[in-house]
């Protein structure tokens, strides 16, 4: 099944968020594969935000994201990477549509609680900067015969 990087930015440890957060994915039905509490440093984020390096707002960004420690998360389901996003709320977070994280907890464009994997591809390559395969874990999920038909876990 496909895989999602998420990483629950300074902010939302700040705020106590991170329960809440994994709480909405699990009652999604999605799967937890890997977690864990890390400090992000220069290399990471000059990859991870590579598309950003020419923004004005890339050094603040940076900053932000190595102020505090943050917890990174790897997530599977069918379809997971646009369904996360679908959880998560529009960048603009005073924007986001009520029902999401960010539309229900965050008003901020920078301060928006969370990082969800954009598509697929990028998904692959945010996985790999963050976890190590044996940080992954596969196992079997009982109630996924629940959350999904069987032509539809993939
Ligand atoms: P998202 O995919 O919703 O996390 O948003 P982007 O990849 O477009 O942006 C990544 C991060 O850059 C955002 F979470 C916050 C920061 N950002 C700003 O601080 N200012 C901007 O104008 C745009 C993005």
């Amino acid at each position: 099944m496909e895989k999602s990087a998420i990483i629950v930015k300074p902010d939302g440890v700040q705020r106590g968020l991170i329960g809440e957060i994994i709480h909405r994915f699990e009652r999604k039905g999605l799967k937890l594969v890997g977690l864990k509490m890390v400090a992000l440093d220069d290399a990471l984020l000059n990859e991870w935000y590579a598309h950003h390096k020419d923004k004005p707002f890339f050094p603040g960004l940076k900053a932000y994201m190595q102020s505090y420690p943050v917890v990174a998360m790897c997530w599977e389901g069918s379809d997971v990477v646009a369904t996360i996003r679908k959880l998560v709320g529009i960048t603009k977070a005073r924007e986001a549509d009520p029902g999401t994280v960010r539309g229900d907890f965050a008003m901020s464009q920078q301060y928006n609680l969370i990082h969800a994997s954009e598509n697929a591809e990028i998904a692959a390559k945010e996985v790999k900067l963050l976890f190590n395969d044996h940080e992954l874990f596969e196992w079997k999920k009982m109630d996924l015969d629940f959350v999904y038909l069987p032509d539809e876990k993939k």
